[in-house]
């Protein structure tokens, strides 16, 4: 193993993980660091703390990406960047996204340690709300940097209890400050590496340490709306009701029905729903539910939001409703040099390795718009993720790190 390979400490890696795991922890094990909550700007303070002990510059930009920069011998040099995102699901594990951010990290430092000079400067970054569970829509932050998003609209979005997101943002870069990039957020990059879990048991089952990323399946995210009229629960017959909640699982039944497909590739999930005014014995007069729909194909994901769309206009009688989209991101494919890449460098080192797609969306679906990206998958416990038990082991977090800091050295001398 070579010394830089080397120079990346396990326990270490380990311990941080254990460290962040304690902001937003839960009884379970697991963490609820949402977007923008006083558990985020505590990982960024911690985060920033790491990186000033070892000499790395901090900064942030207008939607709050948090970037950690080792300089190289050109600083004008477009820099390579690596990371993903410290915010979690409500019951989140405590490795989807973090173990991005700590990998590269971890390889900044083993870069420090090894005594290697790169003559392009490497970043380690945090992208702002990868989750997208309280503000939507996700990976929000990688989004506005690659010029996906506006960020005028993304300040203006509010979570579920009406918190704007421009607030939620000015109180964690109060409570979290760092030097702030000037104008919109967005830099020129040489090339984008992310590290994660896999989030699924595909490189469990084939006893595989290191999953070399292809591409990143398309998603879209809707939500519905029925209204309907608010009535006494003990007095309103049936036929004269105008149930929200009556429409919304009838239109639910229809589009689960709808989006079964023989081979089990359509994912379909809804899984907030919200019902007013919520009380026992007041018919609701209005019903909300998000969508998230997910295929490979996304002429697929285009035929089928038709059927959504088909049934919210031909189940919602007598209630009104409406389906708006709010977010549509194509399938992505990663540029063959990085995944070539990262397979060389795994079988270098002697790791079991893997071609495979992505099931799960992250940032690096709206970087690979601006640079060459690629991504790296470690392991995680029966596939678990989205979930408090969500584990990893010590040994596939530092292999994956040990392929991410061979992969970056490279990039950042070429
Ligand atoms: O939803 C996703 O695919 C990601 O884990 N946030
Ligand atoms: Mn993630
Ligand atoms: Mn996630």
């Amino acid at each position: 193993m070579s010394a830089l390979a080397n120079a990346v400490r396990e326990d270490r890696l380990w311990q941080r993980h254990a460290d962040m795991a304690k902001l937003g922890g839960t009884p379970k094990g697991g963490v609820n660091r949402q977007a923008l909550s006083p558990e985020d700007a505590a990982a960024r303070n911690q985060l920033a703390a790491w990186a000033k002990a070892r000499g790395f510059s901090i900064s942030t930009d207008a939607i709050g990406n948090l970037f950690v920069r080792r300089e190289g011998s050109d600083p004008a040099a477009r820099p390579v960047l690596s990371g993903s995102h410290m915010d979690s699901q409500p019951t989140g594990g405590r490795f989807d996204g973090m173990y991005g951010v700590l990998a590269a990290f971890e390889a900044l430092e083993a870069l420090e340690d090894a005594g290697v000079t790169t003559r392009r400067p490497v970043i380690a970054v945090a992208w702002t709300n990868e989750e997208g569970s309280r503000f939507q829509p996700g990976a929000m932050g990688s989004a506005v940097f690659a010029g996906q998003y506006r960020l005028d609209d993304m300040l203006a979005a509010k979570d579920w209890k009406g918190v704007k997101l421009a607030d939620a943002l000015a109180e964690t870069l109060g409570a979290a400050p760092a030097p702030m990039r000037g104008g919109e957020p967005g830099f020129a990059l040489d090339y984008y590496i992310e590290a994660h879990i896999e989030q699924g048991p595909r490189l469990e089952n084939a006893s595989t340490t290191i999953g070399v990323v292809t591409g990143i399946q398309g998603s879209r995210r809707y939500i519905v709306e029925t209204d309907g009229e608010e009535a006494h629960a003990g007095t309103t017959p049936r036929a004269a009701r105008k149930d929200a909640f009556a429409a919304a699982t009838r239109i639910a039944a229809a589009m689960y029905e709808a989006t079964t497909d023989a081979d089990d590739t359509l994912r379909f999930t809804i899984g907030r729903v919200e019902v007013q005014p919520g009380s026992p014995n007041t018919v609701p007069g209005k019903a909300t539910f998000t969508i998230d729909m997910r295929h490979p194909q996304d002429a697929v994901l285009e035929s089928h939001e038709k059927k959504l769309r088909d049934i919210v206009a031909g189940r919602a009688a007598p209630c009104a409703a409406r389906i708006e989209r709010v977010t549509a991101v194509a399938p992505t494919d990663f540029d063959p040099r990085v995944i070539d890449l990262v397979r060389d460098k795994a079988g270098a080192l002697g790791l079991s390795h893997m071609d495979m797609p992505s099931g799960a969306g992250h940032d690096a679906m709206h970087i690979a718009k601006l640079c060459p990206a690629g991504m790296i998958f470690v392991p995680c416990e029966r596939g678990i993720s989205h979930n408090e038990i969500e584990n990893a082991t010590p040994a596939d977090l530092a292999a994956g790190t040990r392929v991410l800091v061979e992969v970056l050295a490279e990039l950042a001398n070429r």
